[in-house]
């Protein structure tokens, strides 16, 4: 069986975070409200009443931050652009100042040999538009696609890459159908014009990049779906959920149609947001690489609510992260596989935008921080990794979650998924064993 020693020459090495996640600087330098500053001021919205307001001062520690990524060695860094801080409204002329926050990361990484890899949207939309309905609202799609071309305008003589979205699917059922993240509505099926209405975004803001000559991808959540039982009843459930975590957000982007939500009593229409020319939208440019954000398989059963076509049952008899998500790392593998079978000569090639795990990490009295099972994650999964292009996958890169602990949405400070722990009372960072992994790990990949 191959492992992580033999992953080919030319493999790119990465880390990932999110905006709202590490910058902090909330107020500054013009930025405008975003869903998250709103909900996380909600009483009970957030464990611990915790906020991104400061959060890993990356704002600030940017350079701090860039210079330990130099020292992992890694290849690229996925960081996301807040667009409250380029239209803190969401809307019109761009802030220069807050674009001007970027230009210096972008410079700051290239003087480190880093490709910026940004993502244009991971969860933060301007409050400004969540009042006009956020992403239920059709317009939100052509904002986005002005936004992007007023950030491509400034970055793009230095980003060669860009991610439009990150993991579409949660930001729906999280935000939209069950209001556990911002922006907090408990839609449930009516939730599902944000799906449209993101893939509509994705298909403008790419037209806008691929015409100026830039590459476009798309972060996905994807899972590998076990039914519970060979049971019909629960095969069947295995499959509606396949077809709204995984297939909602992959078909239209590579097949250029919905699937089949009869299970959801949803036609091809999706409630009636889908217009003419959407789907071709969507599909068209085309995608130059398809990311992945990989944490976990799911197993599922037949309903026990009648309000939805399936339940979520246990996983038994694997190890849990911190965060009580099962650990099985060949579940990439499957799902790499599975991904060649469903689509075949029209999949792009992967990049693994996020895969991490939460432990509960400490900084000890001598100063280290011993995160065994992070480097155990890390290494069952990138085995994996291997295995899956043995067999055929074609993937191109792995960007760890996360390069920092950081704010983990619902669950504030509470899950720490960085390499370098951060201490939120006084913003030191501490690089944890896993950080020395890694950073070995990439020096021995290249020496071969
Ligand atoms: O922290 C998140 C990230 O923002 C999106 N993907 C999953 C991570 C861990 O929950």
């Amino acid at each position: 069986m191959p492992n992580r020693s033999e992953l080919p020459a030319g493999f790119r090495w990465g880390v990932s975070t999110a905006a709202y996640q590490i910058e902090g600087a909330a107020d500054e330098d013009g930025r405008g409200p975003s869903v998250w500053d709103v909900f996380a001021a909600r009483p009970g919205a957030v464990r611990g009443g915790h906020t991104g307001a400061v959060a890993c001062d990356h704002y600030h520690r940017y350079a701090e931050d860039v210079a330990l990524m130099c020292g992992l060695g890694v290849d690229g860094y996925r960081f996301s652009i807040a667009w409250p801080r380029v239209q803190p409204a969401g809307r019109g002329v761009a802030n220069p100042a807050g674009l001007a926050f970027y230009d210096r990361l972008v410079d700051a990484l290239l003087a480190a040999g880093i490709t910026p890899l940004p993502t244009l949207f991971h969860w933060d939309l301007p409050q400004g538009l969540e009042e006009g309905g956020g992403w239920l609202a059709r317009d939100t799609a052509y904002r986005f696609a002005e936004y992007a071309e007023l950030v491509v305008d400034r970055l793009g003589d230095r980003v060669p890459a860009w991610i439009t979205l990150n993991e579409p699917f949660v930001h729906m059922v999280f935000g939209y159908a069950l209001g556990t993240h911002a922006p907090g509505r408990t839609l449930m099926l009516d939730a599902l014009p944000a799906a449209h209405h993101q893939l509509l975004g994705h298909g403008l803001a790419a037209a806008v990049l691929r015409g100026r000559g830039h590459e476009v991808l798309i972060a996905n959540n994807l899972t590998p779906v076990w039914p519970a039982s060979p049971e019909p009843a629960d095969v069947a459930a295995a499959a509606a959920y396949d077809a709204l975590h995984n297939r909602l957000f992959t078909d239209p982007l590579l097949l250029g149609r919905y699937p089949d939500l009869s299970a959801y009593g949803v036609g091809a229409d999706l409630g009636g947001c889908v217009r003419d020319g959407d789907l071709k939208l969507i599909g068209s440019p085309g995608l130059d690489g398809l990311g992945l954000n990989y944490y976990n398989p799911t197993r599922i059963a037949a309903p026990t609510d009648p309000g939805l076509p399936f339940a979520e049952a246990e996983i038994e008899g694997v190890p849990r992260t911190a965060f009580g998500w099962p650990v099985v790392p060949d579940g990439l593998r499957e799902l790499l596989a599975g991904l060649r079978e469903r689509y075949g000569s029209v999949l792009p090639p992967i990049t693994i935008t996020e895969n991490g795990c939460s432990v509960a990490d400490e900084v000890a009295a001598d100063g280290t921080v011993d995160d065994r099972p992070r480097i155990d994650f890390m290494s069952g999964h990138l085995d994996a990794l291997a295995a899956a292009i043995a067999e055929g996958a074609d993937v191109r890169g792995y960007y760890t979650w996360s390069l920092l602990d950081n704010f983990e949405w619902a669950e504030g400070y509470h899950q720490r998924f960085g390499l370098v722990h951060v201490d939120f009372a006084t913003q030191r960072r501490t690089p944890k064993a896993s950080y020395g992994w890694y950073r070995d790990l990439i020096a021995a990949h290249r020496a071969r």
